[in-house]
């Protein structure tokens, strides 16, 4: 009788860059034999040929993918999100039973997974929806992963997804986040924190280029120094290094030879679109996905380009005492961007019904991911201290941290303005503290023009009940239409 052949525990469709990388990861793994199958077999190939060593099967249809893995099946896609996704998914499905397990790893949007886990569940298949951070090296040595879909799915894949994770602190950075699209909504949010990140980093890096006349190889030591402190994080890490780059061809520092248009794959915006729709003000994280609009625009900048502006080119006097003033301003920023984006979490969690531990969210971002830096710690203990923390900059640790730095980021944002630097990220983080602060807004006065021109009612601070003023006549006369 012919020995049956070996089977793989696990598969990964698409093998482009990310799919390739973390079908590597796997085979790397002990014990796990991998099945690879790609739309176009040349990559397919290429993959078995350059990797001899790995533990792969290479498969060249959605049957002989399907025959090659071992029950329940697991197959990990790895696709351009949209279509291409759909289009994968239904594939397996044909060749799939139930009880097996569809895991998409691309970055789809979380209401699009909520739909497709909603319909492959029909066929009784496992579908999980796992948002994947940190790009080709992560997928290659370790990313985080935050795979959302049932606890069913959970028990046979969590230990895979453990093996291939990030660690941190001796812990693999991957939670079950929650049901259905739960993982790529958090995953959302790390890329709008991210965006944010990125966008406060370099207007740090701007203030203090055009603040105190620096070179970029300068500043990289300045983010090379701040990287030991409380800032250290990956963002800061490899900012220095960016900064540091020459270009060989000029000589000049690459940051200068680069066009100053930051593109963007869309997941800002989606954190963005999504709070909007939740009613989530994560102003620092709109203000970094503007910025990245805004500076590609290139006729509307080259046709505002003579506008008037400060009339004196702009320089500190005290350059380390700015310098310390922006570290300051940039770690503050920060807190308000994260305490946005975990604000996003509860509030998406609530109306999707998810139940999100988001100490735990923070812990899984410590490693693989972009966003991966120390202060991740503190943001697991506010929520461990507190787990119903109403505002993550309310916490101790970050009360003090912006008690700190409240001055100095005013300074910065002061002279900012001033100088005629765009810092929409750092301003309007401060905005955002001091309207959650203050103790009366002038959303009054909002309340009041509502009222006038559309009847759309007022409460008031000295009684209840539901009011509207008959603005016609004198004025004066209050029309109480109250609805208790
Ligand atoms: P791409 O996003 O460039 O997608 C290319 C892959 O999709 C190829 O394998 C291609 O097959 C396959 N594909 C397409 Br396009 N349409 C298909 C279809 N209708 N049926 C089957 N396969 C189809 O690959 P990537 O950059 O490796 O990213 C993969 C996923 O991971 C994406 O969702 C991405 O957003 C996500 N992600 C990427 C990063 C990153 O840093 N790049 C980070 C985190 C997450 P072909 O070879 O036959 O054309």
């Amino acid at each position: 009788m012919a020995e049956e052949a070996a089977k793989a525990n696990i598969g990964v469709v698409g093998l482009a860059v990310m799919g390739s990388n973390l079908a590597r990861n796997l085979a790397s793994r002990e014990g796990n034999t991998v099945a690879v199958f790609n739309r176009s077999p040349e990559k397919t190939d290429t993959l078995l040929e350059e990797h001899p060593e790995a533990e792969f099967i290479g498969t060249k249809s959605y049957e002989e993918f399907a025959a090659s893995l071992s029950t329940p099946r697991t197959a990990i896609i790895m696709v351009k999100a949209g279509r291409g996704t759909d289009a994968v998914i239904d594939e397996l499905v044909s060749v799939f039973e139930p009880g097996d397990i569809i895991v998409d790893g691309g970055n789809a949007l979380f209401t699009d997974t909520i739909r497709r886990e909603k319909a492959v569940r029909e066929t009784g298949i496992n579908f999980v929806g796992a948002g994947i951070s940190g790009g080709e090296e992560g997928a290659l040595k370790g990313p985080s992963i935050m795979p959302g879909g049932s606890a069913e799915a959970w028990e046979t894949l969590g230990p895979i997804l453990k093996s291939i994770a990030a660690v941190a602190e001796g812990e693999p950075c991957v939670t079950h986040v929650g049901t259905d699209g739960a993982g790529h909504f958090v995953k959302m949010i790390h890329n709008g924190i991210e965006y944010a990140d990125m966008q406060l980093i370099a207007e740090a890096y701007d203030l203090i280029r055009r603040g105190t006349g620096k070179t970029p190889a300068e500043i990289a030591d300045i983010f090379a120094e701040w990287n030991t402190g409380e800032l250290e994080s990956y963002l800061i890490e490899i900012t220095a290094e960016v900064l540091r780059q020459v270009d060989a061809e000029t000589g000049k520092p690459l940051v200068d030879v680069i066009v100053d248009q930051a593109g963007a794959k869309g997941t800002g915006a989606w954190t963005v679109q999504t709070a909007l729709d939740l009613g989530i003000p994560v102003s620092g994280i709109a203000e970094a996905v503007f910025a990245r609009s805004l500076s590609s625009k290139p006729a509307q900048r080259a046709a505002s380009s003579d506008l008037p502006g400060p009339a004196e080119a702009w320089t500190v006097d005290d350059t380390d005492g700015f310098i310390e003033d922006v570290r300051l301003a940039l770690y503050a920023s920060k807190i308000i961007a994260y305490s946005q984006g975990f604000d996003e979490i509860v509030a998406g969690a609530e109306q999707y019904g998810w139940d999100i531990q988001k100490g735990e969210i923070a812990k899984i971002w410590r490693g693989g991911c972009i966003i991966r830096a120390q202060f991740l710690n503190r943001i697991t203990e506010a929520y461990a201290d507190q787990p119903g923390l109403v505002a993550l900059l309310t916490a101790p640790y970050f009360r003090d941290a912006l008690t700190q730095a409240e001055q100095a980021w005013r300074r910065v944002v002061i002279a900012a303005v001033q100088g005629g630097i765009p810092s929409p990220a750092f301003s309007s983080s401060l905005a955002y503290y001091d309207g959650l602060r203050a103790d009366r807004l002038p959303a009054a006065l909002v309340q009041g023009q509502r009222d006038f021109f559309g009847a759309h009612t007022y409460k008031r601070i000295d009684k209840e009940g539901t009011f509207h003023t008959l603005w016609s006549g004198d004025r004066t006369e209050i029309e109480a239409v109250d609805t208790h």
